[in-house]
């Protein structure tokens, strides 16, 4: 008897490994993603947006060192951390112990769990390795990518052993009663633009929505997730203008609507086109009743001591999307950083836009809860 239960177990670790786990067994209760999603959609209500900062609590402009995951450049800026973590999880689907950016999965996994013990929100991107030729996810060099993983196609066995490393790695996180950090999951972002392989020419709309349906039938029929928030982001590009109803997954696959947005041009070309773009988003998301979030943005270096009040402000004032998340402050590229840090030009007027009321880091989303 005890055998056989001993064999059981084993062979219940052995599915959920790679491959199989059952469906959640409390159906009717409210999941951890549904609760998340709730909290979204009360900031939109409220008129607040929230703050968010790819990787920020691993490192920073000047900063490297892993200190329980209490360092933050927008910490030491603004007094408070962001109410929404940006991590990045490229390299976890080739089995590395290194993300992209070369930092460790371990250190990723503990900086989430610290950042939800305290109230936050985390917000997942993954930057997939090309699996047709090896390369990058800037790797467009052959053609097919996209198909030659869905069911059917040649490298599908082997993006099935990918999904499973990556829903392995999401289901990780516990919190303290032991269950899965509920996660804003933005996969296959930016599609509407050609420089990743599953850009638009790269990608038919029917493959793209496939592509979707599979992930999601793998992670939550499968694999029985329930705590991801499944957010589509194809943003904006004159490659594929019409990207969110060309390539939309569907309403009962999606929860979230967003769009990245940088300044490379003038910053009153940035106020614009952020307003229009965020206008069509919102437009978006209303018709398909989601909330709708600026899931990454920024100006590489910060050149303009007023950024943040003359040019984004007046770009996002009013608009309703739960949050901005600025991107990383990179260590290992000189002027690739996009949040103020001790001393930057823009700290002083960063910390002026967060003390806004309808700008939120962690302890006001707190405190809206
Ligand atoms: C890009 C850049 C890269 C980075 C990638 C994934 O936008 O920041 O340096 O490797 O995101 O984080």
């Amino acid at each position: 008897m005890r055998i056989k239960v001993i064999f059981a177990a084993f062979a219940a670790l052995l599915l959920v490994g790679c491959g199989t786990s059952p469906k959640s067994p409390i159906a009717n209760e409210e999941s951890s993603a549904e609760r998340l999603l709730a909290d979204i959609q009360m900031c939109i209500d409220q008129g607040v947006i929230l703050v968010g900062h790819q990787d920020d609590l691993f490192y920073g402009k000047n900063w490297r060192e892993w200190v329980d995951g209490e360092h933050s450049d927008i910490k030491a800026v603004a007094g408070d951390y962001p109410a929404v973590l940006g991590i990045e999880i490229g390299g976890i689907e080739l089995g590395s112990e290194y993300s992209i950016d070369k930092i460790p999965f371990e250190l990723i996994r503990r900086g989430v769990a610290a950042h939800y013990e305290r109230g936050g929100i985390i917000a997942v991107s993954w930057h997939a390795a090309n699996p047709l030729s090896g390369g990058d996810s800037w790797d467009r060099s052959m053609a097919g990518a996209v198909d030659s993983i869905l069911e059917g196609g040649e490298q599908h066995a082997k993006y099935r052993e990918w999904m499973c490393r990556v829903a392995d790695f999401l289901s990780s996180i516990k919190d303290a009663e032991g269950n899965p950090v509920p996660l804003i999951w933005r996969p296959w972002h930016e599609n509407a633009g050609d420089w990743f392989w599953w850009g638009s020419p790269f990608c038919s709309a029917e493959s793209y929505k496939r592509l979707w349906a599979e992930m999601y039938s793998y992670f939550t029929d499968e694999r029985g997730m329930d705590n991801l928030v499944w957010s589509f982001s194809p943003s904006f590009s004159a490659v594929c203008p019409d990207a969110y109803d060309k390539y939309w997954p569907g309403d009962d696959m999606v929860d979230l609507v967003g769009a990245d947005i940088y300044q490379y041009g003038s910053d009153e070309q940035f106020r614009q086109q952020t307003s229009e773009q965020l206008d069509a988003l919102v437009a978006f998301a209303d018709k398909h009743h989601k909330p709708a979030a600026l899931t990454e943005m920024g100006y590489e270096s910060i050149p303009n001591a007023k950024w943040w009040r003359e040019v984004l402000l007046p770009a996002v004032e009013g608009k309703r999307i739960a949050y901005l998340l600025m991107w990383r402050n990179a260590w290992d590229r000189e002027a690739h950083y996009y949040a103020p840090y001790p001393g930057q030009l823009s700290a002083d007027d960063f910390r002026s836009f967060t003390e806004r009321e309808d700008i939120a880091t962690l302890e006001e989303f707190n405190a809206l809860k």
